[in-house]
């Protein structure tokens, strides 16, 4: 069958990557939208292979995230929630730049070779999710055919079923919605196991209860201007916004960069990269008082950072303080409960060095009732996502926004059990976990965690900015022959090869005060990144002005 259905691939789809490659990298499959068509269709077939291995719901997010509004992708949301594993990111790869039909059969037959069994009478369902790119509509229709040419009883041809009555792959198609909206719709879906996604008022329902009794008896008028990036994220601050006021919680998301007018404006100086990045203010910034608080979305709402003006300056409220914030409020809980829970906090080398001290700080004072640690993973969500779920509660955020807060499943049953017994922090724990995304870094869920927090802690977002002073720090990109020829360690702190850069960074460092600098091939760009952090801005930028050109060796 696996021939059958490479010859349907090939017969049905567009005509294949001619001349280019494309790889399933740390977000997924993202490129310019015109050299897409042919991999959306197939991003479509693998993720119904997917679910018809697993016998569970999966899905697929057509979205290039912060990316220009030109670009597009595609990210495929594994049957637990979360991202997709490993083994079929290599295989979404092959499938997505194979070109004949031998070759994909036997890619099909060698990383899923029960196919041929489980297709008799298997089924699969994939949800799909759109950004509001301009060619997203196209491309997710594209997703679909693939899908829907995994299940196709017609034109003779026996892909999975003909014989036996199964009912071949079907789409739940949410139309525009976030990214996270998809992963929430995939995992709520699979745990309920009735065959049915839930409609997406259950998103907006479960936040509402959850901030409800956090909240408690407690009168709130909180306001946050959220910058939307001129993406998704809109649509979902709205609904947000019309479930809390029917519940009366007195929060409120005022949107702007909503997206009305040009679609060329996603992303385009404003967002949450814009914003992390540049310590800019984004485009659109409604005048305001001098006391408002922001918060900035990137394009598929997936990552935020929440910001205050200070004279005409930006004071950033990145990933690494959220997850200071959250960790701070979860250790209080931990230490009232005396649940004796472990609490991991995870970074990447990007956290700033400062925030590292001030989690480990934060841990060592509530030893006696936390066990925990502060660890640093490579990049991208699923290396922080993976190493969280090695502790009861994992609090993972990248400095760019994008992070959340796990709680394993015996946490649960104990935080379940204590609440159930009237232990008031016991029950705001279980509260918090409920409504703090568990599948992926979710920005709706984790702004409306972040002023929780705030509010019922009363923490001001000065004090909280004062938590800690970052450490002055800059990020570069180089341009090298072939980024791939630089290996690092797991934790992408140091370079493995070529081993002479090692020794150029290192001596580099070693000559400024509080020096931290690393180098890394990125996941998504055709480039290599510098991040370097010193006690002064100046120095910092030195150091990555030197490393820089070290990098540029005739070999690289
Ligand atoms: C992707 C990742 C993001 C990471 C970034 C790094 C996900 C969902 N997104 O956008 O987490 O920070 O890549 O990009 O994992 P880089 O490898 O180009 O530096
Ligand atoms: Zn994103």
């Amino acid at each position: 069958m696996s021939k059958a259905l490479a010859s349907a691939i090939l017969q049905k789809g567009p005509p294949a990557l001619s001349g280019k490659t494309i790889t399933y990298g740390t977000a997924g499959f993202r490129a310019n939208a015109d050299m897409l068509e042919c991999v959306m269709f197939r991003v479509g077939v693998v993720a119904a292979l997917r679910s018809l291995q697993t016998h569970k719901m999966v899905g697929v997010m057509v979205t290039a995230s912060h990316n220009p509004a030109a670009d597009n992708g595609s990210k495929i949301v594994d049957q637990d929630g979360g991202m997709l594993v490993h083994e079929w990111e290599v295989f979404a790869t092959r499938l997505a730049n194979s070109t004949d039909e031998a070759d994909m059969s036997s890619t099909i037959d060698s990383f899923y070779p029960d196919f041929n069994s489980q297709a008799a009478g298997g089924s699969a369902t994939v949800v799909l999710g759109r950004d509001t790119r301009v060619s997203s509509p196209k491309l997710a229709e594209l997703v679909k055919q693939g899908i829907l040419t995994c299940g196709d009883r017609g034109g003779g041809v026996c892909r999975w079923h003909d014989t036996c009555g199964g009912e071949g792959a079907k789409v739940v198609d949410l139309g525009i919605v976030t990214t996270p909206q998809v992963h929430w719709a995939v995992l709520r879906a699979n745990q309920k196991g009735d065959g049915q996604v839930p409609p997406l008022q259950g998103y907006y329902e479960e936040h509402a209860q959850a901030l409800k009794v956090l909240l408690g008896s407690k009168q709130t008028n909180v306001k946050f201007h959220v910058d939307c990036a001129n993406g998704v994220g809109a649509k979902a601050v709205e609904e947000m916004n019309k479930t809390l006021s029917e519940h009366s919680i007195g929060f409120s998301l005022v949107p702007f960069n909503v997206g009305d007018g040009d679609p060329e404006l996603l992303n385009e100086g404003c967002g949450a990269e814009h914003v992390q990045k540049s310590r800019k203010l984004p485009s659109g910034v409604p005048a305001s008082g001098g006391n408002d608080k922001f918060a900035s979305f990137d394009g598929d709402a997936d990552r935020v950072v929440v910001w205050y003006k200070k004279d005409s300056n930006l004071v950033l409220l990145d990933g690494d303080k959220i997850a200071a914030l959250f960790s701070v409020y979860l250790c209080h809980l931990l230490d009232a409960s005396k649940l004796k829970l472990s609490l991991g906090i995870v970074q990447t080398a990007y956290a700033n060095g400062s925030s590292t001290s001030f989690m480990s700080s934060v841990l060592a004072k509530h030893k006696e009732n936390v066990t925990g640690e502060v660890s640093c993973v490579a990049t991208g969500v699923k290396h922080l996502h993976h190493q969280a779920l090695h502790y009861d509660i994992g609090v993972y955020f990248e400095a760019n926004g994008h992070g959340t807060v796990i709680f394993s499943d015996s946490a649960r049953s104990k935080i379940e059990e204590r609440s159930r017994g009237g232990d008031a922090a016991a029950q705001t724990l279980h509260a918090f976990a409920s409504l703090i995304n568990p599948a992926i870094g979710d920005a709706l869920s984790d702004l409306l965690a972040v002023m929780v927090v705030l509010e019922v802690e009363g923490i001001s977002l000065e004090q909280w900015a004062g938590y800690y002073e970052d450490l002055p720090s800059i990020m570069t990109k180089v341009l090298v022959k072939d980024r791939n020829a630089i290996k690092t360690t797991k934790d992408e702190q140091r370079v493995t090869e070529p081993k002479e850069l090692q020794d150029a960074v290192d001596a580099a460092v070693s000559k400024v005060e509080q020096g931290r600098c690393f180098v890394r091939p990125s996941g998504t760009e055709d480039c290599v990144r510098v991040y370097a952090e010193a006690g002064k801005q100046e120095t910092a930028n030195k150091l990555a002005e030197d490393v820089g050109t070290d990098i540029t060796f005739p070999s690289l």
